[in-house]
C-alpha cells in the first residue's frame, strides 16, 4: 500500500516519541533499519550532518528508544528516524512492539525510504534475519522502498562499490541487493566536510530516483493511518491511547502470516520444479546412473584384485 505523493518538504520540530507530535507530513521520511552494531546511528548522523543520535562502539545496543531528528538538505526537510534493536531474532516482547508502535508514530503517515544498514565486508546471517524482521515489522512491501547503505565505505581502499558488490561471492548479499531493486549506497561515517557532503549527495541521488519511481508515493499500511490519526488527535500523549499497542502487535502478527503465506507457494514451486524436472530428464538421470553404478563395480573389482 502506498500513501499520497507529498507535494513539498515543510520545516520539521526534533525530539524523541512523545516530545511532539507535530506535523511531519510535508518532510521527506527516512528510517534507518538494520542489525545492531552496523551503524544505524552514525549513519543517521552523516545524514543530518551533526552528532544528533548516540553511536559508539559497544558489545551491548547503544541505541534504547526510537528517535527522530530533523535536517535540511538544498531547502527540503529531511526526518530521519533511528531505531533501537527491533530487528533482532530475539526482538519478540512486549517492549519491542512499544518501540515498534513509537516507531510507526514517529513515522506516520509512512518512510519514503527505509536504509537497511549493513556494515561492509561483515554481511552476515544477522543481517539476513534483520531483512525478515523489516518486512515483518513493516511488511513485506517496505522492500520496495528500500535503499541498501553500507557503512565502512573506506574500507574499499579505492575500489568502487559498484565493483565489490560485482565480485563478492556473498550470494545472500547478493540476494539482498537484487531484492532491494539494485539501490544501494555507501558511506564513510568517519567523514567530514567535503567528503561527507559528497556522499550525502549521493544518497539523496537514490532516493530522488526511488521518489520518481513511486511518483513521490511514500510506503504506508493500516497501522501507519492509525498512527498518523493518533498524531493528529493527540498532542504530547501520542501511543498512550489504550489499543495502539494491541494494533501494533495485531499488525506485525498479521504480517509475519502474509510473509509464511507468500514464501509457503515459493518452496512447493521450486519442489514442483525440481520434480518437473526429474521426470522430464529420467533417460538421462539413469544414464548417469548406471554409470556410477559401473564405476563402483569397476573400482571394487579393481580393491579385490589388488588385495589378492
Ligand atoms: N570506521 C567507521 N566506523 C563506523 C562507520 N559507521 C559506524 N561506525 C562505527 O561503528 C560503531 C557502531 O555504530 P553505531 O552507529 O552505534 O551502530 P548502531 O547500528 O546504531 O548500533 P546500535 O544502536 O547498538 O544498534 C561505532 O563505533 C561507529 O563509530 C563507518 O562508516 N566507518
Ligand atoms: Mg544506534
Amino acid at each position: 500500500m502506498e500513501g499520497h505523493p507529498s507535494s513539498r518538504y515543510g520545516t520539521m520540530a526534533e525530539g524523541r516519541v512523545g516530545d511532539n507530535c507535530s506535523e511531519s507530513s510535508s518532510s521527506l521520511r527516512l528510517v534507518l533499519v538494520g542489525r545492531s552494531g552496523c551503524g544505524k546511528s552514525a549513519s543517521g548522523n552523516s545524514i543530518l550532518r551533526e552528532p544528533k543520535f548516540q553511536s559508539r562502539l559497544s558489545a551491548q545496543t547503544v541505541t534504547r528508544t526510537c528517535q527522530e531528528g530533523t535536517a535540511t538538505w538544498h531547502g527540503r526537510s529531511i526526518l530521519v528516524v533511528d531505531t533501537p534493536s527491533i530487528f533482532e531474532a530475539k526482538a519478540q516482547d512486549q517492549d519491542v512492539y512499544k518501540d515498534i508502535g513509537d516507531c510507526y508514530l514517529l513515522l506516520a503517515p509512512g518512510p519514503h525510504v527505509l536504509l537497511l544498514v549493513t556494515q561492509l565486508g561483515r554481511f552476515t546471517k544477522q543481517d539476513t534475519v534483520a531483512m525478515r524482521r523489516v518486512k515483518e515489522v513493516f511488511g513485506a512491501g517496505a522492500v520496495r522502498h528500500m535503499v541498501v547503505l553500507f557503512t565502512h565505505k573506506e574500507d574499499l581502499r579505492g575500489e568502487s562499490l559498484d565493483e565489490y558488490l560485482a565480485h563478492t561471492d556473498n550470494l545472500s548479499l547478493r540476494g539482498l541487493v537484487h531484492e532491494c531493486g539494485g539501490r544501494y549506497c555507501g558511506f564513510n561515517n568517519r567523514a567530514t566536510g567535503e567528503e561527507q557532503r559528497a556522499q550525502l549527495a549521493e544518497l539523496m541521488a537514490v532516493v530522488e530516483s526511488l521518489k520518481q519511481d513511486h511518483e513521490g508515493a511514500f510506503y504506508s499500511n493500516d497501522l501507519f493511518s492509525r498512527a498518523q490519526e493518533l498524531r493528529k488527535r493527540q498532542d504530547g500523549a501520542c501511543g498512550e491511547e489504550l489499543g495502539y499497542l494491541a494494533q501494533v502487535q495485531a499488525q506485525v502478527e498479521k504480517q509475519k502470516r502474509d510473509l509464511k503465506e507468500l514464501e509457503g507457494p515459493r518452496v512447493s514451486k521450486t519442489l514442483l520444479r525440481v520434480k518437473e524436472w526429474i521426470f522430464s530428464h529420467i533417460g538421462l538421470l539413469a544414464f548417469i546412473v548406471i554409470c556410477i553404478l559401473i564405476y563402483l563395480a569397476v573400482l571394487i573389482n579393481w580393491g579385490i584384485t589388488r588385495g589378492h
